[in-house]
């Protein structure tokens, strides 16, 4: 069944929501492959990439923690070649019965990269699981400043983004001193 009329959409789609803000690198390389289970967070980790933000909490209402995690490139931290514009990952683990984690989701797009925060340097402010939802938060601009609040909920097996606040603000004249 295909409901075109649907509001809240999976996160592939909706992060388009994210990209059409701050400019988010081209697509550069693809992204790693993600082993699809681990006993530990590390084993979802590819070789040079580290992990940047992570949160725990239930997604999927199984009382088991899962993790919300963003990780980044080496490529990252090399000014040089545009390295402030790696994309960046985020990668949903839902714990197993059995011990460790299986992959549930992941996204280039959940995340802004580094250089995309403008004069506040890097946006992402916020990855957090509060009352079952993945938060994210991310803040930047320059003169005008920007904020984007994503709330995203596990329902039916997709991820659907359940709430999203954007604020701008322009700042006033400086305070005197
Ligand atoms: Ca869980």
């Amino acid at each position: 069944m295909i409901n075109v009329e649907r509001w809240i959409w999976p996160v592939g789609i909706a992060l388009a929501v994210l990209a059409a803000q701050p400019a988010q690198a081209a697509d550069q390389a693809k992204p790693p492959a993600i082993h699809k289970t681990g006993k530990s967070l590390k084993d979802f980790v590819p070789a040079s990439w580290a992990i940047l933000m992570q949160a725990q909490g239930d997604l999927n209402k199984d009382s088991l923690p899962d993790l919300a995690v963003v990780i980044k490139s080496a490529a990252e931290d090399k000014d040089e070649g545009g390295g402030a514009e790696a994309p960046r990952l985020l990668l949903i683990l839902f714990g197993a019965k059995s011990g460790g984690y299986a992959l549930a989701a992941s996204s280039e797009k959940a995340i802004l990269c580094k250089g995309c925060g403008g004069v506040f340097g890097d946006p992402l402010a916020k990855l957090d699981i509060e009352r079952g939802a993945l938060v994210i938060e991310h803040y930047g601009g320059s003169s005008e400043r920007w904020g984007y609040t994503h709330r995203w909920r596990y329902q039916g097996g997709d991820f659907l983004l359940i709430w999203l606040t954007r604020g701008a603000t322009t700042p006033g004249p400086a305070p005197r001193r």
